[in-house]
């Protein structure tokens, strides 16, 4: 395919971006991490979306060596906004891993000389893996989760919210965060934006309360995916969700742009 035969030559021509999506608490609304998300600036194609290219980059294991660059850029960038706002409680940066990076690499490696090189405080980072990523997790997998763990990195699971059974499962992994799939705050959506109007699977609130519960007394912190409402966002901090995340408060945006929200927070 066009697009993957050039995908590593494009790593080091520099072609990559990233952009950084706000992670909110919800108490507060205050921003307390960013989400990093890779781009493409292709010299032909325009901007490409990682839905374009990161299956690809998985299939030929290009994902190895531009999950590198992710890695090293997203920190160095999390270091520099600790380092420009000293008053301030700093930002973490929160960088999806995508399952062959664990097995095809030594992430933990990778992960301990990034830190190094970059003086990144491990607790600054956390590093999001999707749920089959880390389902039936023997071995490798495994090995990488406790170890990042004990270096106190944070570990978020993707997309969460398939199987309801695998929070036990979880449990009994290093894991710190749950982020629940966006699929379920959109059982939040309600008709109009306005207090007390009746959402359109009531079934879904139920769930999410339950698993926030559940997720609580387990030790991990929950975050929401694509909030987009005022209503949602409320409904989610009433359950005791703990971060948002969604267009509500932010798209992903440049940089530049979280370094001129920090410089406004009060
Ligand atoms: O930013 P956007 O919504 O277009 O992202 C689409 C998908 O690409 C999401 O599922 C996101 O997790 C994934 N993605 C974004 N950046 C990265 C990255 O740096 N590495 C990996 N493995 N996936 C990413
Ligand atoms: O799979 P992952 O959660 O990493 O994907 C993150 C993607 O979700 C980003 O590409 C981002 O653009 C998208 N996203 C973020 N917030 C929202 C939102 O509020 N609504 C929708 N529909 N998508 C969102
Ligand atoms: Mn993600
Ligand atoms: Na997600």
């Amino acid at each position: 395919q066009a697009l993957a035969s050039t995908l590593r030559p494009a790593i080091e021509r520099g072609e990559f971006r990233l952009d950084y999506q706000p992670l909110v608490g919800m108490s507060d609304g205050r921003l307390r991490g960013v989400e990093a998300l890779v781009r493409w600036d292709h010299p032909r194609f325009g901007l490409l979306s990682p839905n374009r290219f990161v299956a690809l980059a998985e299939e030929d294991g290009s994902i190895v060596p531009l999950g590198r660059w992710v890695l090293a850029t997203a920190c160095r960038q999390a270091r520099q906004w600790q380092l420009d706002n000293p008053g301030e409680p700093p930002l973490f940066v929160s960088v999806n891993v995508a399952v062959r990076q664990v097995w095809d690499s030594d992430l933990v490696a990778d992960v301990a000389k990034i830190l190094a090189e970059t003086g990144l405080p491990p607790r600054l980072l956390q590093l999001e893996l999707t749920e089959s990523a880390v389902m039936g997790s023997a071995g490798r997998p495994l090995q990488a989760l406790q170890a990042l763990s004990e270096m106190g990195v944070g570990i978020a699971i993707d997309d969460f919210g398939t199987g309801y059974s695998n929070l036990a499962y979880l449990s009994r992994l290093p894991v710190s965060v749950l982020k629940l799939d966006g699929s379920f705050v959109r059982g939040f959506q309600y008709e109009s934006d306005k207090e007390g109007a009746a959402p359109p699977n009531p079934a879904d609130q139920v769930v999410v309360e339950a698993m926030i519960d559940l997720a609580h007394r387990l030790g991990l912190t929950v975050t929401a995916e694509c909030v987009e409402t005022s209503a949602q966002a409320t409904r989610l901090r009433s359950i005791g969700c703990d971060t948002g995340q969604g267009w509500l408060y932010s798209r992903p945006v440049s940089p530049d742009r979280i370094s001129e929200l920090l410089g406004t927070e009060p």
